[in-house]
């Protein structure tokens, strides 16, 4: 009886992936890309007014029912991204968030992600999801077009998804983060085989 029920259990728990400490998540992006209103409006649903983050903000968000997060948001600033390693160790899934209009530095986009990619510490098999935000912004490129951009198809090893985000009405941002927790539970299955 006592086996048969804790096989129930953590049948369940797998399966609404509750349980155990909260999944480490990494938001990278150039500065201004969006990644402190994407954090606080998964937090709090609410749109603070973002300064520039100069240093990191972390916060445990619990956006759905059996999925918590613990989100390591780090400021993009040039000067800033040479910390950005120091948040690498143990990252279980990267949020890489675009600023869908910024079309002029979508190439350095895509070689800061490329970079992060490279690092041993972020090991091969992290999934990654691209929020391409500012999806509002007239002329914005689409997610497919940001794919294309950042060289996504060409990612070896790393599951990716991208998905089209509005931070400050919150469009896309749970279906965004509801893909990630299905990608981190099973990125950590294959660790524990
Ligand atoms: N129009 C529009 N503006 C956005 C969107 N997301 C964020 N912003 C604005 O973009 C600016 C920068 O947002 P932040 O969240 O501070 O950017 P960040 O990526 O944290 O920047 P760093 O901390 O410097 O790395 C702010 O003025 C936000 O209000 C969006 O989807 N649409
Ligand atoms: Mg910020």
């Amino acid at each position: 009886m006592g086996l048969w029920f804790s096989k129930l259990t953590s049948a369940f728990s797998e399966l609404v992936g509750a349980g155990g400490p909260p999944s480490r998540i990494l938001m990278l992006g150039l500065d201004a890309a969006g990644k402190t209103t994407i954090l606080y409006k998964l937090k709090l649903n609410e749109v603070v007014s973002s300064i520039p983050t100069i240093g990191f903000n972390v916060e445990t968000v619990s956006p759905m029912p059996g999925l918590t997060f613990t989100v390591w948001d780090v400021g993009g600033q040039q000067k800033l991204r040479q910390l950005w390693r120091h948040y690498y160790q143990g990252t279980q899934g990267l949020i890489y968030v675009v600023d869908s209009g910024d079309k002029a530095r979508l190439y350095e986009s895509r070689d800061e992600l490329f970079g992060i990619l490279k690092n041993p510490e972020i090991t091969s098999k992290v999934p990654v999801v691209v929020l391409a935000n500012k999806q509002d912004l007239p002329g914005s490129l689409g997610p497919s077009d940001i794919a294309q951009a950042l060289n996504l198809h060409h990612l070896s090893g790393h599951p990716w998804h991208i998905q089209g985000t509005c931070a400050p009405n919150g469009e896309g941002i749970y279906e965004a983060v509801n893909v990630l927790g299905k990608m981190v539970r099973e990125y950590k299955k294959l660790g524990s085989r």
